[in-house]
């Protein structure tokens, strides 16, 4: 299927004029600029009461905008959580929206309806900065490394893409700039397998002596800058990234996008790979947060988060700027890797009050922290606990651009931009997350049904309660937040009332699968 770039009833000359118009609208049509976030939790950031924990950027920008107490990202991993939030469409109804390899294939194809493609049909640049984590090339597995990358984030509505594939802890750990892996030589060329080593490569696994960091589970193949990984991978030694230099490297190529896109509407989803394992933190903020390096990491994000905003102010662009931050998924202490995270915790809770963590079908798994920020149309310093989920913010834009969507695009997506913009505090009627097994719960702010699902209830390497069970569950999430009392049994009505109503969203899709 070819991507329709401008379908019926918007003309031709509509779409022609569309940057034109894209100008003369303000201020619907803000610049928007993503700090997205990898597996910070909701109680990561001072602003939502951390105390051993300093965030003093975050703070600032909640000061400037709306800080939400109850928003969800879609999933509680981090490819269906980005799957969700750029097609609009909840991850689970689409296969291979899982955790993806550092070899998997394009999930987002071209084809597809992006609110990349939405912005740039608008009139806006469009760029990515960062962690993708939802593949690049045509098939799984058969990339050719040396050679660009297609079909991926430039053709699903990026006109400037600057990632890294997969996640810090998989293999290739080298960046992708628009499609091609950058500083490459050509007499080293990349080779990257899920399968099997290539032969004579060390791993963490049968050659610990040459790490300096030491996994706690899985993580054992190939080793990169003393770090063993998730993959094989061969060669390409020049275009290796350096894991302390990411963050700075990653914010730059933020700043510098903002600088040269500064003069007409852009759009850029800036991901962060903080505070994803393995979390090796620049020399700046190595041992400053006294909690080891994911407390490191987490202030070395705040320092990403203020880069973004100086440069924001520098320029002249508060006025005119919706600046939004969020995480893609709850937080995990060990996730893999002997970093000193669990023994350095002390009283921090990196879920708040939350049940769960990453993984996790209890609240901590995706109730994330979120705040938006819009000089002039959202109030400084407020705070909403509308029920929100981040896959309703490519419905919100196309509400704030005046945007017809084309048919079938977001489907799952609901535009509620006076929600957003704190002017409403009334949120989604009913919401459906899903946990890293793929089972589902539904919300309606009030209840929580987590549907019965095969799975164990606890993940013992990450010591995270995943909420998997054979018996469905349900509680008051108004009145015990913390998922203490399953009231399954007490109130069969409402569980009945919660069960049926999840089928129904499940059945009633509205697109057409792809
Ligand atoms: C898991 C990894 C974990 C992390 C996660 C993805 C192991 C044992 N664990 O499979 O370390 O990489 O995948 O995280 O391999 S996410 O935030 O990108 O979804
Ligand atoms: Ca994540």
């Amino acid at each position: 299927m070819k991507k329709e770039l401008c379908i019926l009833p918007l003309t031709i000359t509509a779409c022609w004029t569309s940057a034109v118009r894209a100008q003369e609208k303000q201020p619907n049509t803000p610049n928007v600029v993503f700090i997205y976030a990898d597996d910070i939790g909701y109680g990561d950031l001072s602003c939502n009461g951390a105390k051993t924990i300093h965030t003093p950027n975050v703070e600032r920008l909640a000061r400037m905008g709306v800080r939400f107490t109850n928003a969800h990202s879609a999933a509680a991993t981090s490819t269906p959580s980005r799957y969700a939030m750029l097609t609009g469409e909840y991850a689970w109804r689409k296969a291979g929206t899982g955790i993806a390899d550092g070899d998997a294939a394009s999930i987002i194809r071209p084809e597809r309806y992006s609110m990349a493609d939405m912005f740039k049909e608008a009139g806006y640049s469009t760029g990515v900065v960062g962690k993708w984590h939802l593949g690049l090339g045509d098939k799984n597995g058969q990339q050719d490394w040396n050679k660009p990358l297609k079909p991926g984030a430039n053709d699903i509505g990026f006109d400037y893409s600057f990632i890294m594939a997969a996640t810090g802890d998989r293999v290739p750990c080298v960046f992708v700039e628009n499609d091609q892996v950058i500083n490459l030589n050509p007499n080293d060329p990349v080779q990257v397998s899920y399968q099997k080593n290539f032969p004579g490569e060390p791993t963490g696994k049968d050659n610990p002596e040459l790490l300096k960091m030491h996994p706690s589970h899985g993580h054992n193949q190939s080793i990169i800058n003393g770090i063993s990984r998730i993959g094989y991978m061969k060669g390409g030694k020049s275009a290796l990234w350096k894991d302390e230099e990411i963050a700075e490297t990653l914010t730059h190529k933020a700043v510098s996008y903002i600088e040269s896109h500064k003069d007409k509407p852009f759009f850029l989803y800036f991901a962060t790979q903080d505070a994803h394992v393995p979390r090796v933190p620049s020399p700046q903020f190595a041992g400053k947060s006294g909690m080891g390096p994911r407390g490191d990491c987490l202030l070395q994000f705040d320092w990403s988060v203020g880069e973004i905003l100086n440069t924001l102010e520098r320029l002249g662009l508060y006025n005119n700027t919706l600046i939004i931050l969020s995480s893609d998924n709850g937080p995990v202490v060990d996730d893999g890797y002997k970093d000193q995270a669990v023994e350095l915790l002390g009283n921090h809770k990196p879920g708040g009050i939350y049940r769960g963590g990453k993984y996790s079908a209890y609240e901590a798994g995706t109730r994330v922290p979120c705040i938006w920020s819009w000089k002039g149309v959202i109030q400084p310093g407020s705070v909403s606990n509308a029920l929100l989920c981040q896959v309703d913010w490519f419905a919100t834009f196309a509400e704030m651009l005046k945007f017809r969507l084309p048919e079938g695009a977001a489907p799952d997506s609901e535009p509620m931009l006076n929600a957003w913009t704190g002017k409403q505090k009334k949120g989604r009627k009913w919401l459906v997350l899903q946990n890293s097994l793929n089972n589902l719960s539904i919300t309606d702010g009030q209840w929580k049904y987590l549907r019965a699902g095969k799975g164990p209830a606890i993940n013992k390497d990450v010591n995270i309660e995943l909420g998997n069970s054979m018996e469905p569950q349900l509680y008051n999430i108004k009145k015990d937040p913390m998922e203490k009392n399953d009231q399954a049994k007490a109130n069969p009505k409402i569980l009945k009332k919660m069960a049926t109503k999840l089928e129904e969203i499940i059945d009633g899709r509205y697109g057409q699968p792809l």
